[in-house]
């Protein structure tokens, strides 16, 4: 009986030594599965005579051995190839924390725009919003202040170089008025929002930047009067500053918009060379400080707006967030609110993980 030919040894090791996981497996079954060609030669061995089977037994096995022991080593280094190249993929670096610390912090004015929002949701209020490229109907117009009105000129506007598609004249909104104005034009009375956001002026020096946060609310319902305004300023300034001791005056003063028209000032003490809110400003070592600009909604502005302005009356107000967020956490440098500066930040910056409760200012810490 022929042996089989020796030679495909050789070539089936250096095949193995080259193969991949797939050309090792066709090698194994071409060799040594059912059919293969050394299972083949070992079948061979039963009809052979016993001289030759001693012969040619070894030799086959040590055949069949030296196959398959190379395709267990071929097999063990394609294995450990694979799980290092699975390590790589999916390394994990055993060294980090578990929760990784967070990145970033809520700025100041953010935050004072949710304690705003969570103030003036519990007395009722929603908020409204709307763009910051205006047309001059929404920012002026309707508020009272035709073309010719002083006080256009002395909102130092930002106006684009071209009329739209419509002929408007756009602008970057100077307040968030026109807010307003697009709800009461939108839903009708009776109506209970606020509208924060950026507002715009061409005016840049220490105590003004060019863009700014402002909050204004507006209630339009039958019989608002100036009692329902002063009561909810006083409630708000109360939740905001975290005291009860805060106490209003009212000044008469001018806006378009509202008559008649209400500066309120609230009283502080001085502490260590601080203003700090809280109690009569008439009382000695105290002061008025001015901070909101409020009145009865000009019944002009309701009719521009589409509301019937002998059945309902509305109160407004205007307040800058900046302004809050420096007299509630003692900042002293409204530039430093728009530098991006991570340091300032860090110092006055809240956690995102914070809630926007009413109990991180500076009265809550004295
Ligand atoms: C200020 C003054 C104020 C308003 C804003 C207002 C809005 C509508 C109708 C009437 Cl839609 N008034 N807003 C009223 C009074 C004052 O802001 O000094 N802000 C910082």
């Amino acid at each position: 009986m022929e042996t089989p030919a020796p030679a495909p040894l050789a070539e089936t090791l250096a095949a193995i030594a080259a193969a991949d996981p797939q050309a090792l497996e066709g090698i194994r079954v071409a060799a040594l599965g059912k059919a293969g060609w050394v299972t083949a030669a070992l079948k061979t061995l039963g009809a052979m005579t016993p001289e030759a089977r001693q012969a040619q037994g070894p030799r086959i096995q040590a055949l069949r051995s030296e196959i398959a022991g190379a395709i267990e080593a071929r097999k063990a280094v394609l294995d450990a190839a694979a799980r290092e190249a699975q390590l790589a993929r999916e390394g994990l670096d055993l060294t980090l924390p578990v929760t990784a610390a967070p990145r970033g912090s809520v700025h100041p004015v953010s935050q004072v725009m949710d304690e705003l929002a969570e103030i003036f949701a519990d007395l009722g209020f929603a908020v409204a919003t709307g763009p910051e490229i205006e047309d001059d109907w929404h920012n002026f117009t309707a508020l009272n202040m035709a073309e010719t009105h002083p006080a256009r000129a002395m909102h130092d506007t930002f106006y684009f170089p071209d009329r739209d598609a419509d002929g408007r004249q756009m602008l970057l909104r100077t307040h968030t008025s026109p807010v307003q104005i697009r709800a009461m034009v939108q839903q009708g009375a009776p109506l209970r929002i606020i509208a924060p956001g950026r507002v715009y002026r061409s005016d840049s020096d220490a105590t003004h930047t060019p863009m700014f946060h402002q909050v204004e609310g507006l209630v339009v319902d039958e019989g608002i009067h100036l009692g329902h305004l002063k009561w909810t300023l006083e409630t708000f300034l109360k939740a905001f500053f975290e005291r009860d001791d805060i106490v209003l005056r009212l000044r008469p003063s001018y806006f378009p918009f509202t008559e008649p028209s209400v500066e309120v000032d609230v009283g502080f003490a001085m502490d260590k060379g601080r203003r700090v809110l809280g109690g009569d400003g008439d009382a000695p070592g105290h002061g008025w400080m001015e901070l909101l600009g409020s009145g009865m909604v000009n019944r002009r502005v309701l009719q521009a707006a589409g509301v019937d302005a002998d059945r309902y009356q509305g109160f407004a107000f205007g307040v800058g967030v900046d302004r809050l967020a420096m007299l509630k956490y003692g900042m002293d440098d409204l530039r430093a609110f728009f530098d991006g500066d991570n340091r300032w930040l860090a110092h006055y910056g809240f956690s995102p993980f914070d809630q926007p409760t009413l109990s991180g200012g500076v009265g809550a810490r004295a």
